[in-house]
């Protein structure tokens, strides 16, 4: 049985108590059989020395079959001990005893992909947040830490490959084609860190010698037949080994090193001690089936959870609401990675256009929480761009606020301090005050207060005593359970631009950076004062996105395009240009609804072409002349209209086309491939621009250039170039765009990953027929609804694509609904990430509303409703 609704009781951050019993010692058998799986436990448990008083033992379990409970090996009888609704009690028990357990588990049957479940051919598991009590009964939270040694016994020929955290310490041969293995894992842990696998997998071997001298066995595993595509995976694990040494003094502290590929999973990756098990999407790789996107986010992934060793496995969290204690961190860890390794402007951009494209909207929606939420249903649903990205800014500010070295001497105090405990987010600012002496209680709002803050600048320059005053204000809109909100310590990173586009501030000792300054913006309103100004200056603000914050200024389009060409801060090179586009997109929609023909200013021309024939980055220029995603540019309205807001932003693209056709011509000409492929930096910059060029080029909707897209999609060597040429024409009108998708599907039917690319740009599609097209699509062959890169490839994205997904007529909201039923019942943790599509539907007319909300009704009414879509649904319609 699944969780259902009958208990939605919310559980509560202020509710916390530490645990009346501990679990030092964990002993696991698992024995592997072709209808179910036997799971022996022997636990070592305690009474917690620092909790008073003589509770009963309580277990958590979920959907185990109990064979027998004993008692420092006394077996004990019914009335013993009570199984009800997730938990297994024994009301009286020794301070110490060794409490052992045995249960049935059907692996094959666990479609929700949490605890140890099937997948093809093997057996995988996912403990985070709460897969463990799937496994065994146990005291299922993260401040419970043990030490764990696991036996494995499956099937031989089946199973060959058996794998558990920590080292092996031995192996044989059993009666009947069985075999066993059995590991040890020296550190204590948490057990949502506990994983094993048994299959049929082939391995790529790889050493690495860290800074001390210690040699670890690296090993990726993969199904039989990928060997081929594991290389960058490997390469990036030792990348980030050696990263983390440099930047952070941080070293691996295992033997052995695993990471393990597998088709069905909920997430991208999880950072399981010693033993990684990996979404297939961020390990497989090779050039002609990855595009330069997938290399960069298998990096980004490996390194993710390769740092979490360090920041979430060695230093883990107290309780569930401390998440982005070791997410947030990580993040930044991997941004930070990410940024060293390829280009830093980039690299920050794309952070920023991420943010706004998903964190934003949630913060300012009905699933609304702070980056440390208070409460939940169901913590599944937590694992979000708040927590995630949002924590990741929260640590980034932090770093501004101090510099980075007061940053780094705060990391190191942090593991001092608290290696091998379970802490709060509390406990990491800490230890970042005390070693920068810098007072962090006015940042905490940061972690307490959901929605994103709004900051207004108003600069006024005085000629005669040649002084410039800012003056900036700051309010925060009220969000679900927060009416009133306090302010916040806000970094705002400053520079300004003379009439010569030169940086006018100038520093003195004390202040290494002397065209920027970080103001610390703490009251509604402050006014800052910069003397020795010459002239009226053009300000740019939050430069770097100093912080997660919807910046507001009065900036005209000149001032605009004189920071497109000048500011020496990268990012606000490119935000100006946002703010450029987000400007006249916004007064587009606003003269489509008087029924007016949207203006196009020449100056926007203008600003583009310096950009496009400047001196810059392709990978720079390629972001700078990419238009705002139309859900970020939602954000920007009041009521949303998607069709207009459609045809506002394809018309300025198309204005962009016609105005700069020679010269996208001429760099897409001359970006021309010189050589094979290569995921170089510079290269990847250089394919972004010309695909680029590629697709404003058929913005004209010329049969010459679906022609030139469909001579590089046939020739393409590499899977950027001929994806970015199948998603042109995929968008085209004409019949060139099936008869691409039927060849690409022709190619690529055999690699998994490579349909769910197939899919996936169907369904983003801006033609018109979308929801039947991909209606038709869930019964393609390829389409399975119980493999979650199926369903976030073709109904996630259909639930992104902002124009179909939102049509008139409520189509799209019906089918998205009915999808998320059918599938609630076998991934109850997938089918909520899909039903957060409705999260914005209050945004939308009142005809598009009633639609949505007659949608998300349907599914609260639903019988056996999980709790993890109960909780979605319910937020959004209350
Ligand atoms: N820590 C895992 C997330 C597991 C989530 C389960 N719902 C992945 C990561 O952030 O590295
Ligand atoms: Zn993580």
């Amino acid at each position: 049985m699944q969780d259902t609704t009958s208990d939605p009781t919310p559980v509560r951050l202020e509710d916390y108590t530490p645990p009346p019993f501990l679990i030092d010692d964990v002993r696991l058998d698992v024995d592997i059989r072709a209808e179910y799986a036997l799971v022996t436990s022997t636990l070592r448990v305690l009474r917690n020395p620092l909790v008073q008083g003589s509770a009963a033992l309580e277990l958590d379990g979920e959907d185990l079959d109990t064979q027998s409970v004993r008692v420092d090996g006394r077996l004990l009888q019914d009335g013993d001990y009570h199984v009800e609704a997730g938990s297994l009690s024994i009301n009286v028990v020794p301070e110490r005893f060794t409490l052992e357990t045995q249960v049935r588990i059907r692996p094959d049957q666990n479609t929700q992909l949490s605890g140890l479940y099937r997948s093809r051919d093997g057996y995988f598991t996912q403990c985070e947040p709460q897969g463990f009590r799937r496994i065994t009964w146990f005291i299922d939270r993260p401040d419970v830490m043990a030490r764990y040694a696991v036996t494995i016994h499956a099937d031989k020929a089946a199973f060959p490959v058996l794998l558990a955290n920590g080292n092996p310490v031995g192996a044989g041969d059993e009666p009947d084609g069985r075999h066993y293995a059995r590991w040890e894992d020296p550190f204590r842990k948490p057990c949502y860190l506990f994983a094993m696998v048994a299959g049929k997998l082939d391995v790529l071997r790889d050493r690495y010698r860290t800074a001390s001298g210690r040699e670890v066995q690296l090993a990726i595993y993969v199904e039989p037949g990928k060997l081929d595509q594991c290389a960058h995976a490997m390469a990036a694990l030792k990348k980030s080994m050696r990263w983390d040494e440099q930047r952070f003094g941080l070293e691996c502290d295992l033997d052995h090193y695993m990471i393990v590929a597998v088709g069905d999973f909920n997430m991208g990756a999880m950072e399981n001690k010693g033993l990684n098990i990996f979404n297939t999407k961020y390990v497989l790789a090779r050039a002609d089936v990855a595009t330069d996107v997938d290399f960069e986010n298998i990096d980004r992934v490996v390194a993710h959870e390769y740092f979490h060793n360090w920041t979430g496995n060695r230093v883990t969290c107290r309780d569930w609401f401390q998440l982005s204690l070791k997410e947030g961190l990580t993040v930044f860890r991997d941004q930070e990675f990410g940024a060293d390794t390829h280009s830093r402007e980039t690299a920050r951009i794309r952070e920023v256009r991420g943010l706004r494209a998903a964190q934003f909207p949630e913060d300012a929606g009905p699933m609304a929480h702070p980056v440390r939420p208070s409460t939940y249903l169901e913590i599944n649903n937590f694992y979000t761009a708040t927590v995630y990205e949002k924590g990741a800014e929260v640590v980034r500010m932090i770093q501004t606020l101090i510099g980075r070295e007061a940053f780094r001497r705060g990391m190191d105090l942090y593991f001092a301090r608290h290696d091998g405990q379970a802490v709060t987010c509390d406990d990491f600012v800490a230890a970042m005050a005390d070693a920068a002496g810098f007072d962090f209680e006015p940042f905490m709002t940061w972690y307490s207060q959901a929605g994103t803050p709004k900051v207004t600048a108003r600069g006024e320059y005085d000629s005669r005593k040649r002084c410039y005053a800012l003056t900036l204000t700051q309010s925060c809109a009220p969000s679900p359970g927060q009416s009133e909100k306090e302010s916040y310590l806000i970094p705002v990173a400053v520079g300004l631009l003379g009439p010569d586009g030169k940086d006018m501030l100038f520093g003195n000792e004390a202040d290494p950076e002397p065209k920027t300054r970080v103001l610390q913006l703490l009251e509604p309103e402050q006014t800052f004062v910069f003397e020795n100004i010459d002239a009226p200056p053009v300000p740019s603000l939050l430069r770097n996105f100093s912080a997660p914050v919807v910046l507001e200024c009065d900036y005209t389009i000149a001032e605009l395009a004189h920071l497109m060409a000048h500011d020496s801060d990268p990012f606000n090179r490119w935000e100006a240009g946002q703010r450029l586009y987000g400007q006249l997109v916004r007064a587009a929609v606003a003269n489509l609804a008087r029924g007016q023909a949207p203006e196009w200013p020449m100056s926007v021309l203008d600003a583009a072409r310096k950009v496009l024939v400047g001196s810059g980055e392709p990978a720079f220029i390629a972001e700078a002349l990419t238009l705002p995603s139309e859900p970020t540019l939602a954000e920007q309205m009041e009521v949303v209209d998607p069709e207009r807001l459609y045809e506002a932003r394809t018309g300025l693209a198309r204005f962009l086309a016609h105005g700069l056709e020679a010269e996208f011509a001429r760099r897409y000409e001359a970006l021309a491939p010189a050589g094979p492929y290569s995921t170089e930096t510079e290269e990847v910059g250089r394919r972004a621009l010309r695909n680029l060029c590629l697709a404003y080029l058929n913005e004209l909707d010329r049969q010459d250039y679906r022609s030139v897209a469909r001579r590089q999609f046939d020739s393409a060597d590499n899977m950027t170039d001929q994806f970015a040429a199948l998603a042109v024409l995929a968008n085209a009108p004409g019949p060139e765009g099936d008869a691409a998708l039927d060849a690409f599907y022709e190619r690529w039917q055999a690699e998994d990953l490579v349909v769910d690319k197939w899919f996936a740009v169907q369904a983003s599609s801006r033609l018109p027929g979308r929801l039947e097209r991909v209606e038709r699509l869930t019964s393609h062959p390829a389409f399975d609804l119980r493999t979650p890169n199926k369903v976030y490839s073709l109904l996630r994205t259909f639930g992104a694509n902002h124009r179909h997904f939102h049509s008139a007529d409520g189509g799209g909201y019906r089918f998205l609904a009915s999808q998320i039923a059918r599938l609630d019942a076998m991934n109850p943790q997938v089918a909520a990430r899909l039903a957060r599509a409705f999260d914005r539907w209050r945004r939308f007319d009142a005809v598009r509303q009633g639609h949505a909300k007659a949608a998300l009704e349907s599914l609260h009414r639903l019988e056996g409703l999980s709790r993890d879509v109960f909780e979605v649904v319910d937020k959004a319609l209350r």
